[in-house]
């Protein structure tokens, strides 16, 4: 029995979604600030950096199919199972996605497409790129709305006219464009255990396959990091500055294995750009092209526009000012320069500790989380009530008392809007309803 969620109130009125409409049941957690920014499609705004740097990566892929505006209602089945994932994957979960209703939810990845698009079988290659929905953290590089482009590539053994597909593969890689760039690569293709070949493959297949997904993302990363080389020397007097440094890490998706991150080195973290890895065949047989076999990356392409262009906050896209979207055009020469920052307002600070409800004290040892405390409910309920005008949001301390059990919470919340100076009242007012939308939906004592 899953709580329902404590951000949305319980009617039983049907959602509209553009022209569609959905009934509601106890599933339902999309909250209408979401629902109500749907219509925005920032990958299909005009001179908008999302929109540039989705047609940046796809000039990389001539030939590949592009799908660009799917749907983004979608039924669990699409998003989930026909990926493989299990019924009890933590993803399901009403504190990760947002469900319309039991069977459909606003899609949290672009993957959710992959086996519709595979079994249209209209091309190769193809492209999607769309608007996603997850509850997530509240940070510079997490929004709950974002954008994704999804790749495949696959090969049809019915075309091969008797060569074998590693074969293949290793002239169409030939083919693919040559860079020098160094990226560190340190595990072996295929791990046993961490990064397991598939029952259906040939290993000389799959590490044929596994160096054309990397040289051809690989080729994606020279090509922003040219174009965010060139911007920053027009603007910054030729200071030069590191290059970028990147890496390929092991990863685990349901659909894909072996599977990838590939992170790249940004304002002293690494942070994640992608993910990919080889479609697992029972996808592509349940699609109905089993002499398919090929590759998937799924790319944020906010987190590659931050890096383009040099944007600090994953709030800024959002962004209706036109102190923001006035600096990007598609006709811009050069294409890409560095986002100038309009000043920026200060920053404030404000603690909330809070006791949970005390049937939480024997819950879960994951990080901010117990058996019916999720960090998510907490994150949603300051979007809620503060919008776009919080920065992050942290845990700063956890303990339980040494007593009775009780479990103490502590978040710092950052107040800072990109536009304007936020007044103290504002910000004392706003804080005050989060803690009084804390008691209210979640049942908290604060301390
Ligand atoms: C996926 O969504 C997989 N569907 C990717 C994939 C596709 C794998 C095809 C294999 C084959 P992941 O959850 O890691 O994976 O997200 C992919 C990328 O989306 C991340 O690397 C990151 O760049 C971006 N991303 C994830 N969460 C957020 C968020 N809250 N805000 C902004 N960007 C995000
Ligand atoms: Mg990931």
């Amino acid at each position: 029995q899953q709580r329902l969620n404590s951000t949305t109130t319980s009617t039983n009125e049907p959602i509209t979604v553009q022209e569609h409409q959905y009934e509601t049941d106890e599933w339902t957690n999309a909250p209408a600030q979401i629902l109500s920014s749907v219509s925005r499609r920032l990958h299909l705004q005009k001179d908008h950096p999302i929109t540039i740097t989705r047609k940046i990566i796809e000039s990389r892929f001539p030939g590949f199919k592009t799908h660009n505006s799917l749907f983004p209602v979608v039924t669990t089945y699409q998003n989930f199972d026909s990926l493989g994932f299990q019924p009890d994957h933590p993803g399901r979960s009403r504190t990760d996605t947002y469900y319309v209703n039991k069977n459909t939810v606003l899609r949290t990845h672009t993957s959710a497409h992959q086996a519709d698009v595979f079994r249209a079988n209209e091309s190769d290659g193809y492209l999607i790129s769309a608007d996603v929905y997850r509850r997530d953290a509240v940070d510079r590089s997490h929004y709950p709305i974002f954008h994704q482009m999804e790749a495949a590539l696959t090969w049809d053994s019915n075309s091969l006219n008797g060569e074998s597909l590693a074969k293949r593969v290793w002239e169409d890689l030939e083919a693919l464009p040559k860079n020098s760039i160094e990226v560190l690569d340190e595990n072996p293709t295929i791990h046993p255990e961490r990064n397991p070949l598939q029952q259906e493959h040939k290993q000389e297949d799959v590490e044929a396959i596994a160096a054309h997904l990397k040289k051809s993302l690989e080729n994606v990363v020279v090509e922003i990091f040219a174009r965010a080389a060139e911007s920053s020397k027009s603007t910054t007097n030729n200071v030069t500055e590191a290059p970028l440094k990147v890496r390929w890490v092991e990863a685990y998706f349901p659909f894909t294995s072996p599977s990838w991150e590939l992170e790249v080195f940004w304002q002293d973290e690494w942070l994640e750009v992608l993910g990919c890895g080889v479609v697992k065949q029972q996808l592509l047989n349940n699609a109905g092209v089993p002499t398919r076999s090929g590759w998937a990356f799924g790319i944020g392409l906010e987190r590659i526009a931050m890096i383009l262009f040099n944007i600090p906050d994953i709030r800024l896209f959002w962004s209706q000012d036109p102190r923001f979207l006035s600096q990007f055009s598609e006709s811009a020469q050069p294409l890409v320069s560095r986002f100038v920052p309009f000043s920026k307002h200060p920053a404030c600070y404000k603690d909330i500790s809070f006791w949970l409800r005390s049937s939480s004290a024997a819950g879960g040892m994951v990080k901010g989380t117990t058996s019916d405390f999720h960090e998510n409910d907490f994150m949603e309920l300051v979007r809620d009530v503060c919008g776009d005008l919080v920065e992050d949001v942290r845990l700063t301390d956890e303990f339980a008392h040494p007593k009775s059990g009780r479990r103490s919470m502590c978040y710092r919340i950052n107040y800072r809007s990109l536009e304007r100076t936020l007044t103290n009242e504002e910000t004392n007012g706003m804080h005050e309803r989060v803690r009084q939308a804390l008691v209210e939906k979640m049942g908290v004592e604060l301390r």
